[in-house]
C-alpha cells in the first residue's frame, strides 16, 4: 500500500498516512516508513489502536529493541515497552513521572545511545504535556562557521553521575552501584548519521565537558550549542491526542516534554526504544539536501 506524507514542519517531521500499525506491514511499506523515517526524522501517526505487542511487534522491524532498565516502569508482560506517566494505581506509579522535561535525546549519556524512540499516547492532559522535537540537521547546518571550526572533530563528555541533581532533583541521589553503571561518555559533536550520512549537532542535557577546552569555555559553549539547537525556528511541538504515535530518531533531532498539571490530568504513554550504534564522528559536514 503507498504511504502518503505531510509535513508536520518546515524542515522536518512528516505525517504518515495510509498505515495500519496494528497489521503486519509488507516489505514495500516497511521499506516506505523507513526512508521516510531517514528523510524526516520525526514521522508521526495518528488514530492509532495498537496493543502493547503490535507495539512492539512494529518497532522490532525496525531494528533490536532496548529495554529500559531498572525494570521498574516497563510492562511486565511486555518490557520493551516502557511507560511515560503520571498515573498512579494501587498507590504505586504506573510509569515514570516527568520524564524528559528538559532537551536531550534518549541515551545521550550511555556509550551506546538509543537509535530511535516510538511514544504512544494512551491519555493525555486537556492542555500542556506536549513534546518539542528540535531539528538538529538543521541547527548543525545553521551554526555560524567559527564555531564549526571550534566542533570540528571534537568530542564532549556526557556525564549522569555530574548532572544527576541537577536534571532530577525530585529523584534519589544515585548509588555507587548506578554510577558504576553509567560511566561518563564521550562523543562526537558533529554527528554523521550511519543511514543518511548527513551531519547533526549532537549536544544535550548531559553534556558539560569539551575535548580540548578549559572548563569554563566548554561550558560556554555547551550552553551556546544548547541552546542553538532548540532556536524556536528548529522546533516542532507536538499537542498530542489520544491515539498518536511519534517515532523519532535520536541522531539527528532532540526532544523535550512540557508540563502540565500533572495534579489534576493523568497523561499515559507507552514507549519502545530502539538500540542505537556508538556515535560517528562527521569527519567532515555533509548537510542534508532541501526537502523536496
Ligand atoms: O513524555 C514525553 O513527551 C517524552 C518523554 C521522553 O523524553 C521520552 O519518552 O523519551
Ligand atoms: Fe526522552
Amino acid at each position: 500500500m503507498p504511504i502518503e506524507l505531510r509535513p508536520l514542519h518546515d524542515t522536518f517531521g512528516a505525517e504518515v498516512l495510509g498505515v495500519d500499525l496494528a497489521r503486519e506491514l509488507d516489505g514495500a511499506t516497511l521499506a516506505a516508513v523507513e526512508e521516510a523515517w531517514t528523510r524526516h526524522s520525526i514521522l508521526l501517526f495518528r488514530d492509532v489502536r495498537m496493543t502493547p505487542a503490535q507495539h512492539v511487534a512494529f518497532t522490532r522491524r525496525l531494528g533490536p529493541l532496548h529495554v529500559m532498565e531498572p525494570l521498574e516502569f516497563d510492562l511486565p508482560e511486555h518490557p520493551e515497552v516502557f511507560v511515560v506517566s503520571n498515573v498512579e494505581e494501587d498507590g504505586k506509579a504506573v510509569g515514570l513521572k516527568r520524564a524528559g522535561w528538559g532537551w536531550h535525546s534518549d541515551g545521550e549519556d550511555k556509550a551506546v545511545p538509543n537509535a530511535g524512540s516510538f511514544l504512544y499516547a494512551l491519555e493525555v492532559p486537556p492542555e500542556g504535556g506536549d513534546t518539542l522535537f528540535a531539528d538538529t540537521y538543521a541547527a548543525f547546518a545553521a551554526l555560524p562557521a567559527d564555531v564549526h571550526r571550534t566542533i570540528a572533530g571534537r568530542r564532549a563528555c556526557f556525564s549522569r553521575i555530574r548532572l544527576h541533581h541537577v536534571h532530577y532533583p525530585h529523584m534519589k541521589p544515585l548509588t555507587d552501584e548506578q554510577k558504576a553503571q553509567r560511566p561518563d561518555v564521550w562523543h562526537p559533536i558533529p554527528r554523521r548519521h550511519p543511514r543518511s550520512g548527513w551531519t547533526a549537532l549532537y549536544i544535550g542535557r548531559w553534556a558539560c565537558e569539551v575535548e580540548g577546552l578549559p572548563a569554563d569555555d566548554a561550558r560556554d559553549l555547551i550552553r551556546y550549542l544548547q541552546e542553538f539547537a532548540t532556536r524556536p525556528d528548529f522546533v516542532y511541538r507536538h499537542r498530542w491526542k489520544v491515539g498518536d504515535a511519534v517515532l523519532w530518531d535520536n541522531r539527528c533531532a532532540q526532544h523535550c516534554a512540557t508540563e502540565f498539571d500533572d495534579v489534576r490530568h493523568r497523561r499515559r504513554m507507552h514507549r519502545t526504544t530502539l538500540e542505537g550504534e556508538p556515535p560517528l564522528l562527521a569527519e567532515r559536514p555533509v548537510p542534508r539536501p532541501a526537502r523536496g
